[in-house]
């Protein structure tokens, strides 16, 4: 019965999380909020800005041949969410400008020439999402490079570390249900559609007893692959809604991939380009709420075992409620150098 006054809080979420000053613009958040039922145009279009900012300070990186292929692939979605015209942004990266989504196909030619060697340049998660971005921005995915894709899933050859790769899968099935719909030809129709089969078997399978597809943070893009009819009463729409009613999507990034299966939305809607909203999310002030920290000092022992077998026990206090990142930077800071962080949309990754 609350569902829809769930969607308007956690929808509101996302748009104040565009409003954190030191939050750099988020493409997947953009797609999520122009995606949703619900809109607050002025923030929106503010938040276009800042990616479009950003986009172009990251033209040197893209430029510089790194792969960055799913970052560039977001973006694109983003803009295409907001129908910007996609022919107006170019690269340069010394030669000619090339459009964005001409550079976008160059670096998954570069992908594709990387399996040939066994696997891709970044993931197959980016390659399907880089596929995705193409196909909703209309330009033709060249059969050769979706082959890979096909392949590698009838194949078994996508993997996320020790886990099952159900966010890659998902992925790839929105890639590929993308060609089908656009009409693209592939080498092969019948391997087409015998990976779209055994994606979805693969993704219904992974349906745990709680409800959850893979688990609390996949079941959303797993819902942009089998939604159906009876979706919005689903156990795993049941599950999604009680994780939110927790809290536990609390990173923006996990609203992001969300928020559209809630709401019934996939990534495909955006072939459509339909970009006629109402202006009528409003965030109301917050309540500033004063909370009283608790500093007590928490006692801490970690062991680091080295490469060469010997090991260093440390002891220290950290105050209560830090994370495992702040005890791992104190003893960096203390100690010694053995961790380092890189900057993703989800966070520090270690
Ligand atoms: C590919 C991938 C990986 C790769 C990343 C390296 C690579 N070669 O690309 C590998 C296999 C190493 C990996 C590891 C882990 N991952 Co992972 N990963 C993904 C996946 C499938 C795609 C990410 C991506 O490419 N996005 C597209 C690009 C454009 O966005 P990006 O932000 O620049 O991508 C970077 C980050 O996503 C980062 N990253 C990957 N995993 C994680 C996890 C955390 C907690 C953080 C902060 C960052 C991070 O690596 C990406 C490449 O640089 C996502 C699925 C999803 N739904 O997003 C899961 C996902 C992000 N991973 C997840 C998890 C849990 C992990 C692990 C903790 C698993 C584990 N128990 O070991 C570890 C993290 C270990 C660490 N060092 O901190 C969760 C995060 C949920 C959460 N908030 O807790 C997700 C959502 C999968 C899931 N459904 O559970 N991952």
């Amino acid at each position: 019965p609350d569902h829809d006054e769930l969607i308007l809080r956690l929808n509101k979420d996302l748009l104040r999380s565009v409003e954190e000053p030191e939050a750099p613009p988020n493409p997947s958040v953009h797609l999520a909020l122009r995606l949703s039922a619900h809109h607050n145009l002025a923030m929106e279009n503010q938040h276009l800005t800042r990616l479009k900012t950003q986009l172009h300070q990251n033209l040197q990186s893209l430029a510089a041949g790194q792969a960055v292929t799913g970052q560039l692939a977001l973006y694109v979605l983003a803009l295409r969410s907001s129908c910007h015209d996609l022919t107006s942004l170019t690269l340069s990266d010394g030669d000619a400008p090339e459009h964005l989504l001409s550079h976008l196909k160059r670096q998954l030619e570069r992908e594709k020439e990387h399996i040939a060697s066994r696997r891709p340049l970044t993931t197959y998660y980016q390659y399907s999402l880089g596929m995705l971005a193409l196909c909703v921005g209309g330009v033709r995915v060249s059969a050769h490079v979706s082959h890979k894709l096909i392949h590698a899933v009838n194949h078994g050859l996508i993997k996320h570390g020790d886990s099952a790769p159900i966010d890659s899968y998902a992925m790839a099935a929105l890639a590929l249900q993308c060609l089908k719909e656009a009409g693209t030809s592939v080498r092969n129709e019948e391997d087409l559609e015998k990976s779209l089969t055994n994606i979805k078997q693969k993704l219904l399978d992974s349906q745990r007893a709680d409800g959850h597809l893979g688990n609390q943070f996949s079941t959303g893009l797993v819902l942009q692959v089998i939604g159906g009819g009876e979706l919005r009463c689903s156990a795993p729409m049941e599950a999604l809604r009680s994780d939110a009613r927790r809290g536990r999507y609390h990173s923006p990034m996990a609203l992001s991939q969300t928020l559209p299966a809630l709401q019934q939305r996939t990534y495909l809607h955006l072939r459509g380009g339909d970009c006629r909203n109402e202006d009528s999310l409003v965030l109301d002030d917050e309540p500033v709420v004063e909370v009283l920290a608790d500093l007590s000092p928490v006692p801490v022992q970690v062991e680091v075992l080295k490469a060469d077998g010997s090991a260093v026990e440390y002891r220290f206090e950290v105050p209560s409620g830090s994370t495992l990142l702040e005890v791992l930077k104190l003893l960096q800071d203390h100690q010694m150098g053995f961790f380092e962080t890189e900057n993703s949309l989800w966070g520090k990754f270690l």
